[in-house]
């Protein structure tokens, strides 16, 4: 049984195969094409250890048929859970190849959202990590088996000894290699989300492996790149934009940090001559700030790509000049469409502009309140659909009817203008959504959680400008007159739900009341411009 989604409709995906953009071949082809003369290449590197693509495929392979063993077979889905290790990419390929469809959580994720995947997906297996507080035990996945009768496997992978991961992975098992149809879901994405419940997005094998391929060829990867993953391994831009995947179809090599901060980065960039590597515009800052006071040799460094968030011209100017290397600005989403500067692009173009889709047969339109086309060169909301952007959320008809309009356009939330060139340029956000310096959060999610508070009566969550994030959130609470909520007791209420620690307030303000609009709903306008002066 294949996993439902919404496809593309057929005259177009006509056009993606004519194009050859869509090659009818599974996502596991970017193993097995460097398995001939590439074999005994570097596929991933952590800091500690390191494992060659014939290591990636074999582990893969063994842990798929481990999996084929304990039940699990094409059609399932799963939930991963790992922090950037080795681990995460032998779990990623072994679940593709069995045509279980994975959702791939952060790392940083907790009890509320893991437990909102497993609601949607039904999971048959998690893969989880003992580094997480929450599987340092088993209270949660015991929990977790009894909520969710779906559930049958829970694997741990420990990060000391013997782990039941590992003897899945370093053992041989059989594996039975499952029939894949390139036209099937072969993985989720996590939606930054904008609605009260998170959504998630089916990525088939055509369409994210055109991404991928296509993402490679614009980025010039190739068998000498030397990619530093130091985002969450999950996140679309790591992953495919062009990513490990990218990097995988170029026979290059991954080094996994734990994170973007310059104190960890460095030291790797200079041991495994990094050449590439993909950045949060805060951790730009940070890097541009470390740069000048340290001795490390950076000089490896062809390419930063810096997205997820936008990137102002004064930050941007400054690359080249301080970490000798080029600026490459990345615009993209999980939903699908990906904007590059190109490298031979006029320099105000790559300082000012968030780069121009990967493909074109990307189909880009900017619109008004009414939907209507606004006049070349003016600001207004995307709206795209293309060979790679997703067709509808997994299970979500309600937020589909409204997220896509009726030629099947998708609209993103952004507020954009486009240049003659095709340059897209990211002038704001039309989304009740908080960039929290790359890091999305759905002000609705949170603002649910905080309604489940005895004494909160109403709540509205907003963004606030930040100098080193860009944005933080701000709560404006209306509470019980009788009681005395604090900052202190909220944020300790947030935390024993379980949520992720970057979606929790980074302000509580308490209100008497919250400003409303002509038709009666809270002014979010009005509570965000509170923070201008
Ligand atoms: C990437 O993906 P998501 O799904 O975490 O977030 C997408 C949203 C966009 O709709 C936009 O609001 C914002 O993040 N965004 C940017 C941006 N890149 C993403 N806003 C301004 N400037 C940029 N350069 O964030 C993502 C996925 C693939 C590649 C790169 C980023």
């Amino acid at each position: 049984m294949s996993i439902e989604y919404t496809p593309w409709p057929a005259e177009l995906a006509t056009q993606y195969r004519a194009k050859g953009y869509w090659q009818d071949k599974p996502l596991t082809t970017i193993l097995s094409d460097q398995l001939g003369n590439n074999s005994q290449g570097i596929a991933v590197a952590d800091g500690q250890r390191q494992i060659t693509y014939a290591e990636l495929n074999s582990y893969s392979d063994n842990l798929a048929g481990y999996l084929q063993v304990q039940g699990l077979q094409s059609g399932d889905t799963a939930i991963v859970q790992l922090p950037n290790s080795i681990e995460f990419y032998i779990t990623y390929f072994a679940l593709i190849k069995l045509g279980v469809a994975p959702v791939c959580a952060l790392f940083n994720h907790q009890r509320t959202e893991l437990q909102s995947y497993c609601e949607i997906l039904q999971p048959k297996a998690m893969i989880v990590s003992s580094a997480h507080a929450l599987f340092n035990d088993e209270q949660f996945t015991n929990e977790l088996f009894n909520r969710f009768s779906c559930l049958s496997k829970i694997i741990t992978d420990h990060s000391k000894g013997n782990s039941e991961l590992k003897q899945g992975y370093l053992h041989k098992h059989a594996f039975c290699s499952a029939d894949l149809n390139p036209e099937d879901v072969a993985f989720f994405q996590l939606s930054g989300g904008s609605t009260g419940t998170p959504k998630l997005i089916p990525r088939t094998h055509n369409d994210y492996l055109y991404s991928v391929v296509a993402s490679k060829e614009i980025c010039e990867l190739n068998g000498d790149t030397r990619y530093l993953c130091a985002l969450p391994a999950p996140h679309n831009f790591p992953l495919s934009s062009p990513g490990a995947l990218g990097v995988f179809i170029a026979g290059g090599t991954v080094i996994l940090a734990n994170d973007p901060s310059p104190t960890v980065c460095f030291p790797l960039i200079e041991r495994f001559a990094i050449t590439h590597t993909a950045l949060v515009p805060p951790a730009l800052q940070l890097w541009l700030q470390h740069a000048s006071a340290s001795d490390t040799d950076l000089t490896s460094l062809q390419v930063i790509q810096v997205g997820g968030a936008k990137l102002s011209r004064s930050v941007a100017e400054q690359v080249t000049p301080v970490l000798g290397c080029q600026l490459q600005q990345v615009f993209g989403m999980a939903e699908g469409l990906v904007n590059y500067t190109r490298y031979d692009d006029d320099q105000e173009l790559i300082l000012t502009t968030q780069g121009r889709p990967i493909s074109d047969l990307d189909e880009i339109k900017i619109v008004d309140e009414n939907g209507q086309p606004v006049p070349q060169g003016e600001s207004g909301r995307l709206m795209t659909r293309g060979p790679y952007t997703f067709r509808g959320y997994y299970k979500s008809p309600t937020h589909n009817a409204s997220a896509f309009d009726e030629e099947g356009f998708y609209s993103s939330g952004d507020i954009v203008k486009q240049l003659p060139s095709g340059h897209l340029i990211v002038e704001g956000r039309d989304k009740d959504q908080i960039n929290r310096g790359g890091e999305k959060i759905a002000a609705e999610e949170v603002e649910n959680h905080l309604l489940g508070h005895d004494h909160i009566q109403q709540v509205a969550i907003v963004s606030m400008p930040d100098e080193a994030l860009g944005e933080k959130s701000c709560a404006f609470v209306v509470a019980d007159q009788d009681v005395k909520l604090t900052t202190l007791i909220l944020r300790k209420y947030l935390r024993q739900l379980g949520i992720a620690d970057y979606k929790v307030p980074d302000k509580f303000k308490f209100v008497d009341q919250l400003p409303l609009t002509a038709v009666g709903k809270v002014n979010k306008k009005a509570l965000r411009a509170t923070f201008e002066q």
